[in-house]
């Protein structure tokens, strides 16, 4: 068997149609995607904020989806190197905002930094949900 797992890491927190699309074309990178998504205690860390959805629902969400073979919970930026041999992933896949910050897993594989879409995000659709009293 040779498959070509791809892995992929994101909060995926309000879902939206941003993280569906990037999830399926990071799909199309490989035959087998996974997915980390990050943990409550990493964007408190991160962003100052819990997420909306815990993590245990993010998790949820994201491996309903037909194209996401395996979810995991992230708890560091720093263990990807970790996380991509122990899941044997060939090719990372990420959002461009990230564009240049996992350089350095290169050594272990294929880095890819894929265009966002544009005009939607989790903030946005807070601030949106927010202003509707
Ligand atoms: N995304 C996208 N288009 C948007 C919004 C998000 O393509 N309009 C992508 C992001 O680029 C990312 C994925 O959807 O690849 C998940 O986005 P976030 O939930 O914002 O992920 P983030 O908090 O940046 O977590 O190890 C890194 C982190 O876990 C990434």
């Amino acid at each position: 068997m040779n498959e070509r797992t791809v892995i992929t890491f994101g909060t995926f927190d309000v879902f939206h149609v941003g993280h569906v699309r990037m999830l399926q074309r990071a799909a199309e990178h490989g035959d087998r995607l996974v997915v980390g998504v990050s943990a409550d205690a990493l964007n408190i860390q991160k962003k100052g904020r819990a997420p909306v959805f815990s993590e245990d629902e993010r998790m949820e969400i994201v491996s309903s989806l037909k194209c996401v073979d395996d979810v995991f919970l992230e708890e560091s930026l720093e263990k990807k190197r970790d996380y991509i041999l122990e899941h044997g992933a060939k090719v990372l896949v990420m959002g461009d905002d990230w564009a240049g910050r996992f350089d350095w897993v290169s050594d272990v594989c294929e880095v890819i930094y894929l265009a966002r879409t544009p005009s939607v995000s989790t903030t946005g659709l807070i601030e949106h949900i927010s202003s509707l009293g």
